[in-house]
């Protein structure tokens, strides 16, 4: 495995999201980067669902696109697209070369604005609490007619591995 780490991401919640059932959907997020997929669990009957799921992906190139989708979940026909989103790593990885240490807890090491680079429906924080740094993010879903998506990304360091990408 000469992957650079790991990437958690966690997906807390779901608002106004499409509605693909009668009235509401079953939605459910897909994560993909290069051959990885992984996903959360479906909640049944809500357009603003909690899921509030940690999902980890390895990171090899910090490149490789990491794509979210939303799909409602059907159980006699195919899952219906809800829209998708780029997550955006890179600033929070600019971040992580600093090589902080010791910071107080809730210091703002960076603010990312919204931008065609990424799906931001509003500024995002690279924070510091407990010893991590952490990176907020609302996704606004695209190709959708509504909906965002609000996450949190950590970088995990590999057991064994120093940080690769630092050198
Ligand atoms: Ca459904």
């Amino acid at each position: 495995m000469d992957a650079l780490g790991l990437l958690r991401i966690r997906v807390r919640r779901g608002m106004n999201l499409a509605v693909r059932d009668t009235r509401s959907s079953d939605p459910y997020v897909v994560i993909e980067s290069g051959s990885q997929r992984v996903k959360t669990r479906v909640v049944k009957d809500n357009c603003n669902p909690v899921w509030d799921e940690e999902l980890t992906i390895y990171v090899k190139d910090l490149n490789d696109p990491i794509v979210l989708s939303v799909y409602d979940k059907d159980t006699f026909t195919g899952d219906d697209s809800m829209g998708n989103a780029r997550i955006d790593i890179k600033p929070y990885i600019e971040c992580l070369r600093m090589g902080l240490k010791d910071l107080a807890d809730g210091a703002r090491i960076d603010r990312v604005e919204p931008s065609s680079e990424n799906c931001l429906a509003d500024e995002s924080f690279v924070v510091w609490n407990k010893g991590k740094m952490t990176q907020d993010m609302i996704l606004r879903l695209r190709n959708v007619e509504c909906g965002e998506l609000e996450l949190q990304i950590e970088w995990l360091d590999l057991p064994g591995c120093s940080r690769g990408f630092k050198i």
